[in-house]
C-alpha cells in the first residue's frame, strides 16, 4: 500500500444490541432477536438479521414489530453491558490505531494510514481488524476502508452483514454515482425533497455539474460542500479528542400530560436533574432548549441564549417556564425534553437572576450526599415527589428496575472543531 495515502476505516457493529444478546444467550443465536421498550409505547431499539426477514426494524413499535414476528424474542436493552463490550471493541481497535473517533456505542472511524504499510492491501487490512473483534468478543463489524471519512461510512453499509468494501483511489466517482443523493451527509428529507424537484436523483447528477453554482439556490452556502461530497471529496480528518456539546434530559410518558401543576412539576424534575449532570461533567451552559411533543406528534423546541453561563437550576427552571408558557398550547403532552448546550467550562459569577449566594455551595453538598446515599436521598419536595412516581408510571423507553436509565440523559458529543 501507497504510504502517502490517507486510509479511513469506518466500523459499524452488524445489529449490535441484538449481536451482544446473542453472543450471552447462544440459545438466542439464529432465532429472531428485538431489543428495545417492552411497555406499549415501546419502541424497537434493534432486531437480529433474523428478525428483519419479518420487516422488523429499528424505531419500529413494538406492538408492530409483536404483530409481524410473534415468535421473536423480546428483550429489554441493557445499556451496561452494551456499553461494556463497545468499550472491549475500542480496545481491540486501539491495537490497531490511536486514531479513533467513535460515534456511537457500535460506530467509530479509525484513520488508519499509519499502519497500512503493514498490510498488502486495504482488503487485508480490514479483514484482520474484523477477525481480530470476531476473536476477541463473536461479534461481527461490518467496515468500509476509503480515501475519506464520507466514504468509508456510506462503503460500511452497502454490504451488511458481515459487510467489507474498500473504495480504491481513483474510483471515488464511479463508486458514488449511482446512489441516491439522499447518501450525501447532510441532505435531510426537506433537501433531498428540493433536489429531486430540480432532477438531482443520483450523486451522479451532481457529479456532471462542472462547478456548485446552479446547487447553490436549493444548498446555499453548502453548495459547494455538497458538490465536492457528490466527488467523493472530504478533508476532514478523523478527530479522536470529543467533547461533549450539549446535555439534556427528556422523557416520553406512557400516559400524556394535561395537568399543568404535573407538567410544571416535570420541569423542576428536569431542572434538578440537569443541573447535577452539569455539575457532574464540570460544565455549564449559556443556551436553554425545551422540547415538547403533542399527543398528536406536533413537536416544538424553543430556546433561550443567556448572556452567560450557567448550571443553575433555578435559572434553568425559570428559563424552561418562560418558553414553555410561550407556547401557549393546550394540547395533551406525549413527550418533554430539556437541554442545554455551547456549554463551556465553568465560571464563577452567576448573577442573571436574584439568587441567594450560597445556592452554589447547596447545591454542592446535596450532590455529594446524593453520592454517598443513593441519587434520591436527597432531593427538594417536588422533585423527590416526582422521582418517586417515575418509578412506576412515567418510565422511560428504557426504564426498567425502577431507575430512570442513562438513555433518557442525552449526551450530544461532537468533534471539538465543530464546536470551536
Ligand atoms: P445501528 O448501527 O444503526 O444498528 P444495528 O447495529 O443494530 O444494526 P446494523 O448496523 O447491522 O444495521 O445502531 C446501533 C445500536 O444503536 C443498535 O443495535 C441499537 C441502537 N439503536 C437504537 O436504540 N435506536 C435506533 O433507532 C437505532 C437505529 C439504533
Ligand atoms: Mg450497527
Amino acid at each position: 500500500m501507497n504510504k502517502m495515502r490517507r486510509w479511513i476505516m469506518h466500523v459499524d457493529m452488524d445489529a449490535f444490541y441484538a449481536s451482544v444478546e446473542q453472543g450471552d444467550h447462544p440459545e438466542y443465536k439464529g432465532h429472531p432477536v428485538i431489543v428495545g421498550g417492552l411497555s406499549a409505547r415501546g419502541v424497537v431499539a434493534t432486531a437480529s438479521y433474523e428478525a428483519r426477514k419479518f420487516g422488523v426494524h429499528s424505531a419500529m413499535g413494538m406492538e408492530r414489530a409483536r404483530k409481524l414476528c410473534p415468535q421473536g424474542i423480546y428483550l429489554w436493552p441493557r445499556m451496561d453491558r452494551y456499553k461494556e463490550v463497545s468499550g472491549q471493541i475500542h480496545k481491540i481497535m486501539e491495537e490497531f490505531t490511536d486514531c479513533i473517533e467513535p460515534l456511537s456505542l457500535d460506530e467509530a472511524f479509525l484513520d488508519v494510514t499509519g499502519i497500512a504499510h503493514k498490510f498488502i492491501g486495504p482488503m487485508a487490512l480490514g479483514r484482520s481488524i474484523k477477525e481480530r473483534v470476531f476473536q476477541e468478543t463473536g461479534l461481527i463489524i461490518s467496515a468500509g476502508l476509503a480515501p475519506n471519512k464520507f466514504l468509508a461510512k456510506i462503503a460500511s453499509d452497502l454490504d451488511k452483514p458481515n459487510g467489507l468494501v474498500v473504495v480504491p483511489y481513483g474510483k471515488e466517482v464511479e463508486f458514488l454515482q449511482e446512489l441516491p443523493i439522499k447518501r450525501l451527509w447532510g441532505v435531510g428529507r426537506q433537501t433531498e425533497k428540493l433536489l429531486l424537484e430540480q432532477g438531482y436523483k443520483k450523486i451522479k447528477d451532481i457529479q456532471n455539474l462542472s462547478d456548485e453554482r446552479p446547487l447553490i439556490a436549493i444548498l446555499g452556502n453548502q453548495a459547494r460542500r455538497f458538490w465536492e461530497l457528490a466527488r467523493g471529496i472530504d478533508s476532514r480528518p478523523v478527530e479522536s479528542d470529543r467533547v461533549v456539546q450539549s446535555i439534556g434530559r427528556e422523557e416520553t410518558y406512557e400516559t400524556d400530560l394535561v395537568d399543568e401543576g404535573l407538567i410544571d412539576r416535570e420541569w423542576q424534575y428536569f431542572a434538578n436533574r440537569l443541573a447535577k449532570s452539569l455539575r457532574k461533567h464540570n460544565v455549564m451552559g449559556t443556551t436553554i432548549s425545551i422540547k415538547v411533543r403533542y399527543n398528536d406528534f406536533l413537536t416544538l423546541t424553543r430556546q433561550k441564549t443567556l448572556s452567560i453561563p450557567t448550571n443553575r437550576e433555578d435559572v434553568m427552571l425559570e428559563v424552561a417556564r418562560l418558553l414553555y408558557a410561550k407556547l401557549g398550547k393546550n394540547k395533551p403532552i406525549r413527550l418533554l425534553g430539556l437541554t442545554m448546550s455551547h456549554l463551556t467550562a465553568p465560571v464563577s459569577q452567576d448573577s442573571l437572576f436574584e439568587i441567594r449566594k450560597d445556592e452554589g455551595a447547596l447545591a454542592l453538598t446535596l450532590d455529594q450526599l446524593q453520592e454517598r446515599f443513593g441519587d434520591m436521598a436527597i432531593v427538594k419536595g417536588a422533585v423527590w415527589e416526582r422521582a418517586q412516581e417515575g418509578i412506576g408510571r412515567n418510565r422511560m423507553l428504557w426504564g426498567k428496575e425502577g431507575k430512570l436509565s442513562s438513555q433518557n440523559i442525552l449526551l450530544n458529543i461532537k468533534p471539538e472543531e465543530e464546536k470551536r
